[in-house]
């Protein structure tokens, strides 16, 4: 008895290779996971690319999110994609000037950015960077918007968030 059940278990365990060969017809989709996992990869790492892609963009390139600095000085600095920085009242299609608020909220969507305050600046001359200083220790949220030449905000936005952390 006890060997035709062995005999009788082999089949079972010669069954267990048809999983593995019906998992093999899973290996291109696994494959294919794989692909989308590293396209997915491929274009966070090409985030301009994509931004052109899907419209104007801007990220403040420095200082980086998340990032501990040594005293509340520093420059900051941005770059844009699928739109051109001029001079504020500049009125074409696809330009604007930078904006930066400081510790406030997002401005207003379809009005004017209020004029510079301690809070929010407007970086009026197609400048792309910006000393800020004086920051306290602590944490800190600094936005960049992209305003046309009556400083409206774009329209979709296009704005990026850094929080750092002033030591
Ligand atoms: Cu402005």
């Amino acid at each position: 008895m006890i060997p035709s059940l062995l005999t009788r278990d082999h089949p079972s365990v010669d069954s267990h290779p048809r999983p593995t060969a019906r998992g093999l017809p899973w290996l291109p989709v696994l494959s294919g996971a794989l692909l989308v996992g590293l396209a997915c990869g491929g274009s966070g790492e090409a985030d301009g690319g994509d931004a052109e892609d899907s419209g104007p963009s801007v990220s403040i390139t420095s200082p980086v999110n998340g990032a501990r600095l040594q005293g509340g000085t520093f420059l900051l600095t941005m770059e844009v994609s699928g739109v051109s920085i001029v001079p504020a009242g500049t009125m074409e299609e696809g330009t604007g000037h930078h904006h930066l608020v400081i510790d406030g909220p997002l401005p207003n969507e379809g009005a004017p950015i209020p004029p510079t305050t301690d809070v929010v600046i407007h970086l009026g001359q197609a400048q792309t960077e910006f000393e800020i200083t004086g920051l306290g220790p602590g944490r800190h949220t600094i936005i960049a918007v992209v305003g046309d030449g009556m400083h409206i905000p774009l329209s979709p936005w296009v704005a990026d968030t850094v929080t750092v952390l002033v030591q």
